[in-house]
């Protein structure tokens, strides 16, 4: 492995891993994948792609075996909360693999609020999130470390709550658990490890993390053109969401019809489609932004 390219650990297989890697495409980086499968280069950049589990990411973007990583927050709390003295950093916050880790009970059992927990067994596989969450509410209950599966606890009699990721509530709701608290909301983070890095290994960084902001910019911006006639210009500019200062270019053949171009900052919904059509607005047209760099 040559050292002087930037290593970026990524999930191998799993929920984050499909979300990575498309920011990384999006971001230009062409990935040259070989039979090795722990390794990827990225083909015209100093990049390679360290693919391996979820939980080892922090650690190794911890002691430089990976400069980067992206990884869930709520794996990366697990680990900040074990390794206090840790100066891994937050680079980015990336958006995608949103889910909440919530305290869940089974449906039948009577929930009166978190000191319904006190003397309780929660089964869980993140005992240092939980564990924090408890002690600042003064609550004591017995923590049941398991790793999978975490939803049977309840009905194997393991446990008589569990603590575990939810994101449709599909799983809760098949085995008969009800969600009472939400102890933390997760997203993926790109990771920086706290080792010392090169120069030209900074260089690289700043020219991706500028991608990925393009990326996220882009993906949120919506690019909206529409007709209208010109004394309802002031109620239409109002309706555009996160609007910059639109574009207003006279309609040849149409007196008082002007077309009004403009970015949105923000995701333009049906509502408020209606909403400009019924101040005068035609022709509305949304379309997405390929690329940003400010
Ligand atoms: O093999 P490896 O160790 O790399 O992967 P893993 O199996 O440990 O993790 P993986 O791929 O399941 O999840 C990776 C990360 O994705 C997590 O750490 C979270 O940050 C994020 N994420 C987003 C989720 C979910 N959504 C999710 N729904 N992680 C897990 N789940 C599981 C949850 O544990 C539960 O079993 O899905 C079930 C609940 O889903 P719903 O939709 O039924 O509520
Ligand atoms: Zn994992």
């Amino acid at each position: 492995m040559d050292k002087s390219r930037l290593r970026i650990a990524i999930q191998k297989s799993g929920r984050l891993a499909d979300d990575s890697m498309d920011l990384l495409k999006s971001a230009g980086l062409k990935i040259q994948k070989n039979k090795s499968g722990l390794f990827y280069r990225i083909k015209d950049l100093p990049i390679d792609l360290l693919l391996v589990r979820d939980d080892d990411i922090p650690g190794f973007v911890s002691e430089g075996i990976a400069d980067l990583g992206i990884v869930g927050s709520n794996v990366f709390k697990e680990f900040s909360l074990q390794n206090e003295s840790d100066d891994t950093s937050i680079l980015m916050r990336l958006g995608f693999s949103r889910c909440k880790l919530s305290i869940a009970t089974p449906n039948e059992a009577k929930y009166e609020g978190t000191k319904t927990l006190e003397g309780a067994k929660i089964a869980t596989s993140y005992p240092e999130i939980l564990g924090k969450y408890l002690k600042d509410l003064g609550v004591t209950s017995t923590i049941v470390e398991m790793h999978g599966a975490v939803e049977v606890a309840p009905t194997l009699g393991i446990a008589d709550a569990i603590c575990d990721i939810v994101s449709s509530g599909a799983t809760l709701e098949a085995n008969g658990l009800t969600q009472q608290e939400t102890i933390f909301k997760s997203e993926a983070f790109l990771l920086k490890t706290p080792q010392e890095i090169s120069p030209e290994k900074l260089k690289t960084i700043s020219r991706i993390t500028t991608r990925f902001e393009g990326v996220q910019a882009s993906r949120e911006t919506k690019y909206i053109m529409l007709n209208a006639p010109r004394e309802a210009l002031e109620k239409v500019t109002e309706l555009l969401p996160g609007a910059e200062a639109p574009t207003v270019i006279p309609l040849e053949g149409q007196d008082g019809m002007v077309a009004v171009h403009s970015v949105c900052r923000e995701s333009v919904f049906w509502e408020t489609m209606e909403k400009l059509r019924n101040v005068g607005a035609t022709s509305i047209l949304v379309l997405p932004i390929e690329k940003m760099m400010a």
